[in-house]
């Protein structure tokens, strides 16, 4: 329904930065070596790469101290979000679908507000293990990537460094639904309760079913089934026995059948608008087969959300 001539742009994050590990800047990398690109031509769309953070050497200027406002490598979160918040809003301008493809999570603040620029009704369904809602003000690792949602929803915005003033808080509490969640800090669930935010644990995969628990994702965001989803997928929603190269493994998570059934389920609505697929770090596999299961899942959950099928 929102993309009838299947455009998409796949754009590279290859930024780390939103924490203090490092290879999740290499996730792009290998995620398009795997042939993620022309999987997705093979689904009928027509497809363009573009590398914004290219030149930009934000890895080098990495440093694990937090800064007077509690939080790590702001300059360097802040100036790759704004890079990718251009490209994003312009392709969604363009009527192609954003494909972004990270790095870590932090470069949801730029998703996610670019896409509520282009289309205001936009939703957000968040599939992680973590809530990414702390604030500068309530972080205990000050690790951004932690915190893309905060910003975007001006939670605690009297705590926000002077230079990300530029980012649109437009996302409100009742367009968002997480689903897939088991590792939330205290100070986030209190905000999930206060904001009043659809949050869907693993509790509620196992009492529900997956798919009772995207009904109910969606009638809660999108109860009309009207307006365009932004899909942002942190990998490690899915179990780490299926997905173990990834930076904040928490066990228990989603089967691969269910974490790909997310993907279907979003794109059977015909509402996918804009995805991210985040987190995905070949360089913490402890086997190749660790690394080619985790880089395999990333490119099966975009197939899935643009549109292929079992049958
Ligand atoms: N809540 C913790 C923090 O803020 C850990 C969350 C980050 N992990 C992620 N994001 N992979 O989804 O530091
Ligand atoms: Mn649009
Ligand atoms: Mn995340
Ligand atoms: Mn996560």
């Amino acid at each position: 329904k929102f993309h009838p001539n299947k455009r998409a742009t796949i754009i590279t994050a290859p930024f780390s930065g939103g924490q203090p590990k490092g290879g999740v800047e290499l996730g792009p990398e290998y995620i398009l070596k795997a042939g993620f690109e022309k999987q997705i031509k093979n689904l009928g769309w027509t497809t363009t790469v573009e590398h914004p953070l290219e030149g930009t050497n934000f890895e080098l200027k990495k440093s694990n101290e937090k800064d007077e406002y509690g939080i790590k490598n702001t300059v360097i979160v802040n100036e790759c979000n704004k890079l990718l918040f251009d490209r994003v809003l312009t392709n969604a301008n363009l009527g192609n679908l954003p494909v972004t493809i990270g790095g870590d999570h932090s470069i949801g603040t730029a998703t996610v507000s670019a896409m509520l620029e282009h289309n205001p009704d936009t939703c957000v369904l968040w599939i992680d293990a973590h809530a990414d809602i702390n604030s500068p003000k309530i972080t205990e690792s000050g690790n951004l990537h932690g915190c893309p949602l905060s910003f975007v929803m001006g939670i605690d915005s009297e705590s926000y460094p002077p230079i990300m003033q530029w980012i649109p808080q437009n996302l409100k509490p009742g367009k968002i639904a997480y689903i897939g969640l088991r590792d939330v800090d205290d100070a986030e669930k209190k905000i999930l309760k206060q904001y009043n935010i659809p949050a869907f644990s693993m509790f509620h995969i196992d009492k529900y079913g997956i798919g009772k628990v995207i009904e109910m994702a969606l009638d809660k965001v999108n109860p009309n089934r009207e307006y365009p989803i932004h899909l942002s997928y942190d990998v490690d929603a899915i179990d780490p026995s299926f997905v173990p190269a990834t930076g904040t493994r928490v066990e228990g998570g989603l089967s691969m059948r269910e974490g790909l059934f997310v993907a279907e389920a979003v794109a059977e609505t015909g509402l996918l608008g804009s995805l991210d697929i985040v987190e995905t770090n070949p360089m913490l596999g402890e086997t190749d087969a660790h690394v080619l299961d985790t880089v395999g899942a990333a490119c099966a959950i975009g197939r899935c959300a643009l549109g292929q099928t079992l049958l």
